[in-house]
């Protein structure tokens, strides 16, 4: 790969989320979730698999740290299981669970690593989601409360702060295709939430700047560039809807502080005075979360009338068939600095799953990976030439995860996870990646 355009400033890193690794899913205090409900549901996640140990990072971070020093990332993207620090959603913090993002945050800084921090990463506790979850204008508050409490115990040391991780997701898959957690398909509460959420974004950003030293607070959202999957009216019709809710919804009012005028007339009064001022605050950094194009279908049947397609026959996929693509990463950067105020971008997730078939030994010799980000970072770097102020890349995932809807049979990492016996086993994408950060570092 020709990275030489990064240069030694550029910020390599590694993400993952709390749900999706720690496991320990009743342990010291922790209550359910509402992916701990929905994976416990039957015929809701494939196998049946669900949260409950996960690759037992809660347990084995320490392997997960040495790991990412290895690696050479300077930074370590997480996030924090809101049920486990606030066990009842607000009230009284969880000392056990604090206690334990206090001793990985020591652990990533002792590495050499800077402890990137997400608030939320989809795993709202269940008893919140009892008493109305982000269709509640309070959740608003409720995040907030979050915030301050995790602030004031690691923003000594923590620097980096992001609210959410992708809310137009948790929206979409959440609350309007019904595959993921809540598993709602129900246009009003779409419509809810995204006010909800966005609201609570903004008022975290208060409370982290009130209680952490000196944050860096940003937002991170999946974007992806929307296409129609024909061309005809009803297509081009459907990608425009599709383009509001996926890549605006939950980006405009933060960048932008306001809201598209079609969706400004669905929200209705659910916006209220002041509401945009607090969400439309400054932030410090964007994080951009991209995999492939999205394919939008007229879905008459669907909330909004869109579903999301499949990749044009015969264009190269990856093993969950999204569509191998540099240029939709490319063309968002661009779209980003063109329509945008100026803020630093990182790009917070990037990465692929394949079949990843090990030998005796348990490694993966995964080329198609190591192809797939030699050609995305390839892409990143012609957006940076053309004046993206890009300034870090963290690959999805350091270690393959609970994948959602799709449990554990879908493998994203880097580093294999044996889930019978938990060993890790860096890939050959892993060994690729530490070539191409110490060389860029010239290391
Ligand atoms: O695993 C997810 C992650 O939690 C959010 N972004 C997309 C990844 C791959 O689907």
């Amino acid at each position: 790969m020709d990275g030489t355009a990064f240069g030694p400033d550029f910020l390599w890193g590694a993400s993952t989320a709390a749900f999706q690794i720690e496991g320990a899913a009743a342990e010291d205090g922790r209550t359910p979730s509402i992916w701990d409900r929905f994976s416990h549901t039957p015929g809701k996640v494939l196998n049946g698999d669900t949260g409950d140990v996960a690759c037992d990072h809660y347990h084995r971070y320490p392997e997960d740290v040495a790991l990412l020093a290895d690696l050479g990332v300077g930074a370590y993207r997480f996030s924090v299981s809101w049920s486990r620090v606030l066990p009842q959603g607000t009230g009284a913090p969880n000392a056990a669970g604090l206690d334990f993002y206090d001793r990985l945050v020591d652990a990533v800084l002792a590495a050499g690593v800077e402890p990137w921090l997400c608030l939320h990463h989809w795993d709202l506790p269940a008893s919140l989601y009892d008493r109305g979850g982000w269709g509640n204008r309070e959740a608003a508050d409720w995040f907030a409360g979050l915030a301050a409490v995790v602030a004031r115990r690691l923003g000594d040391r923590v620097r980096h702060w992001f609210t959410f991780n992708e809310p137009n997701v948790m929206v979409w898959l959440g609350h309007v295709n019904g595959n993921h957690a809540p598993g709602l398909r129900d246009r009003q509460a779409a419509l809810s939430a995204i006010h909800t959420i966005n609201l609570a974004h903004g008022r975290a950003v208060g409370a982290i700047r009130a209680n952490a030293t000196d944050p860096m607070v940003g937002l991170i959202a999946s974007l992806q560039p929307v296409q129609p999957a024909a061309d005809d009216a009803a297509h081009r019709q459907a990608a425009q809807a599709l383009d509001l809710f996926w890549n605006r919804a939950m980006v405009d009012p933060v960048m932008l502080g306001r809201y598209p005028s079609d969706l400004a007339d669905m929200l209705g009064d659910r916006v209220r005075d002041g509401d945009l001022a607090t969400i439309g605050q400054p932030i410090d950094a964007f994080g951009l979360n991209h995999y492939c194009r999205l394919y939008a279908v007229p879905d008459p049947g669907a909330p909004f009338g869109v579903g999301i397609g499949g990749a044009p026959d015969g264009t190269p996929v990856t093993g969950v068939g999204w569509q191998i693509d540099g240029t939709g990463l490319t063309e968002q950067l661009l779209r980003l600095k063109a329509e945008y105020p100026p803020v630093p971008i990182y790009i917070t997730e990037n990465g692929a799953a394949f079949p990843d078939l090990p030998d005796a030994n348990g490694y993966v010799d995964d080329q198609d990976r190591v192809a797939f980000l030699t050609e995305y970072l390839g892409a990143a770097q012609r957006a940076r030439d053309a004046g993206v102020d890009l300034r870090g890349y963290f690959v999805w995932s350091l270690m393959d995860n609970f994948e959602w809807e799709l449990g554990y049979g879908t493998r994203f990492g880097i580093v294999r996870v044996d889930y019978d016996t938990l060993v890790r086993t860096p890939k050959a994408s892993y060994q690729h990646l530490k070539e191409v950060i110490a060389a860029l570092r010239g290391g």
